[in-house]
């Protein structure tokens, strides 16, 4: 779906963090190889709700494998395939960004896809994962961003980090989707098992466009407690805000590591003026710092 570039700069400007599409729903036709995704069946069919609330209250992550069937994912794809090729040429720089500037192909992260796009709003907003925030934090949460995170071939490390330094808050959950194969060779993502109960810890600034933020103290027993997080295709994972986690560099010379990053906030978050200026305030400054340092 093509957007006129009028329409993005005044979706940019004049939204907040929160912002909804609101183009005409065409793209709520498109089914995917298992239908429309406003029809996928809900995430309480797909897992145990008790026992991966437990889990993750004691260790401030999920692994939900096989999440998603193999359709499901192939239908995710195809659309992301659609994106790649009708949308994000439109998209202005904050919206993409590539390993090396300018080539399409070596995309390395995509923001705010919801905002540009039904099919990816609808995936945020499909049964099969909305809801399953607001059981794990116990509060009510609504669709935030979709990213997508990929590593290309001897694409770097992601530098430890927890989600809520860039969040600003920790309302909310991120969930991680394999849309192939992750493990230790292409970069799979480690968890830390409960640093979510440290709070909020000390950040440095980075030069990695994407992850402008690191620990400045990822200890040796963090590196110690690490858990790998091999993902099979479809599989889900969900981290709280302070969760440590940290994912490895593209040791392959031919896979990628394609994943769709899709976080929830809590409600309460759309009315908290202040959080919406300090995010305001950090994205132009970032954006000042990138085009500064001719990386986007
Ligand atoms: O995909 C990655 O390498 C990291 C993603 C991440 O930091 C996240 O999902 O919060
Ligand atoms: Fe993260």
């Amino acid at each position: 779906m093509l957007i006129t570039k009028s329409r993005m700069v005044e979706l940019i400007n004049n939204k907040s963090p929160n912002a909804q599409c609101t183009m005409e729903p065409k793209a709520k036709k498109i089914k995917t190889g298992e239908g429309l995704v406003s029809e996928w069946p809900k995430f309480s069919e797909r897992i145990d709700e008790k026992k991966e609330r437990k889990f993750f209250l004691d260790e401030g992550y999920v692994k939900l494998s096989d999440f998603l069937s193999e359709k499901e994912v192939a239908g995710i794809n195809s659309e992301l395939d659609r994106y790649r090729k009708d949308v994000v040429p439109e998209l202005p720089p904050k919206r993409a960004f590539f390993e090396k500037k300018d080539d399409a192909s070596t995309i390395i992260r995509l923001e705010r896809m919801a905002d540009f796009d039904h099919f990816f709003q609808d995936l945020s907003e499909s049964p099969a994962f909305n809801g399953l925030a607001d059981l794990l934090l116990g509060v009510d949460c609504e669709p935030n961003n979709v990213q997508f995170f990929s590593k290309p071939p001897g694409a770097k490390d992601t530098p430890p980090h927890q989600d809520g330094i860039y969040f600003m808050h920790d309302k909310g959950i991120t969930f991680w989707l394999a849309l192939d194969d992750a493990d230790e060779e292409n970069g799979a993502m480690s968890y830390v098992p409960q640093t979510y109960k440290l709070g909020e810890l000390k950040h440095k600034r980075t030069d990695q466009l994407g992850f402008s933020k690191a620990l400045v103290d990822y200890t040796e027993t963090m590196q110690k407690d690490a858990v790998l997080m091999p993902a099979k295709k479809g599989t889900l994972l969900g981290h709280h805000p302070y969760t440590v986690h940290v994912a490895g560099k593209n040791k392959s010379s031919t896979r990628w590591r394609p994943a769709l990053g899709l976080t929830y906030w809590a409600k309460s978050c759309r009315d908290d003026e202040e959080l919406k200026e300090k995010h305001k305030n950090y994205q132009k400054k970032l954006m000042e710092e990138l085009k500064d340092a001719g990386r986007i």
